[in-house]
């Protein structure tokens, strides 16, 4: 008999976990009311001012009386987001009969607190501490993602056009450890889609080289739009960086610009596999959407306003997991980051 050829096996496919789903928290009907009766006395606290500090220390106080079952699946996120760093907790309370007009105007906040925004805050306490950017959105704790008149094509959350993968704030050295994103009315027509990638799903699908130059220094990253003009952006740094075994990721892909040929290269298939691992997930009223912001990117499918108070309306709020780090940049230990 001839000698066997040799064969080669081809290398083992990596395990994808693109397939990972996002899970979901659902909140039942005894505990949604439960977080409704929190959230609703919690709005009577301190004069219901969100922005107030003795207001959100009341909302940190409040977690504690959250249903067992919902915080101890938020804690379990806070130590280890998983494979795709985002969480889906699903039938948080969200009046449909007293909801107000979607807001359209540029920048807007909540100031008065609401069930929606004090289940944000109570979740944030829970995550870490909620806090803002003073250049962003007047540095207000709750803020409305909605869409604004004219500003169809631009690259934040005003716009309405397909949204790119960012990290939030990537430009910063105090970027959110986790973004949380509350529906409180969807698109018209159902198809504004929260999509996000997490670099645990990236990696085994990187080719070296491209890890290799995402790890290396060579990439500059300026703010997005919201923060208006004036803030610096960043000096060189690496879009992959941590462990090397469950990496980090800083990177905006309408922001982060390469700095050599292969950083370049780098990034566009670091584009492509956020689109071949992305999860989309239409939110409905009800649902919060929490990212973690260390190792997954988020974007959003474009949509169509109609500008007529019924379009898709969110409430964002950011967690530092440790606010101490940033207190060089929050004059009078405030949750506001100058
Ligand atoms: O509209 C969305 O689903 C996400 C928008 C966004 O990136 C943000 O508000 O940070
Ligand atoms: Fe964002």
């Amino acid at each position: 008999m001839p000698p066997m050829p040799v064969t080669y096996e081809p290398r083992a496919t990596p395990r994808l976990e693109r397939d990972a789903e996002i899970p979901v928290v659902p909140v039942d009907l005894e505990s949604r009311i439960r977080v409704h009766a929190v959230a609703e006395r919690l709005t009577g606290a301190a004069g219901g001012v969100i922005d107030d500090p003795r207001w959100a220390a009341a909302a940190r106080d409040a977690w504690s009386d959250l249903p067992a079952g919902v915080r101890r699946e938020l804690l379990r996120f806070r130590r280890d987001s998983g494979p795709t760093g985002t969480l889906l907790v699903r039938g948080l309370p969200v009046d449909q009969e007293t909801l107000p007009g979607t807001p359209t105007v540029p920048g807007s906040v909540q100031r008065r607190a609401t069930v929606p925004a004090g289940t944000l805050m109570m979740i944030a306490a829970g995550l870490g501490d909620p806090a803002a950017f003073r250049p962003e959105k007047s540095g207000a704790l709750v803020q409305d993602v909605v869409p604004v008149p004219g500003q169809e094509d631009f690259q934040g959350n005003a716009g309405s056009v397909r949204l790119g993968f960012h990290n939030e704030n990537a430009f910063h050295p105090h970027r959110p450890d986790f973004v949380m994103l509350l529906c409180l009315r969807s698109d018209h027509e159902g198809v504004a889609g929260l999509r996000t990638s997490c670099v645990r799903q990236v990696i085994p699908l990187l080719t070296p080289e491209a890890r290799e130059a995402l790890s290396a220094p060579e990439f500059v990253t300026a703010p997005p739009p919201s923060f208006g003009a004036g803030s610096g952006g960043t000096e060189p740094h690496a879009v992959l960086h941590g462990a090397p075994d469950d990496p980090d990721l800083r990177v905006d892909l309408e922001a982060t610009r390469p700095l050599t040929p292969r950083a370049a290269d780098a990034l566009l298939e670091l584009q492509r596999l956020f689109d071949l691992t992305a999860s989309t997930v239409l939110l409905v009223p009800g649902d919060l959407a929490i990212v973690d912001n260390r190792v997954t990117v988020h974007g959003r499918t474009a949509f169509r306003p109609r500008y007529d108070g019924r379009d898709r309306w969110l409430q964002r709020s950011f967690v530092l997991a440790d606010l101490r780090r940033s207190r060089q940049h929050r004059a009078g230990d405030g949750l506001v980051l100058d």
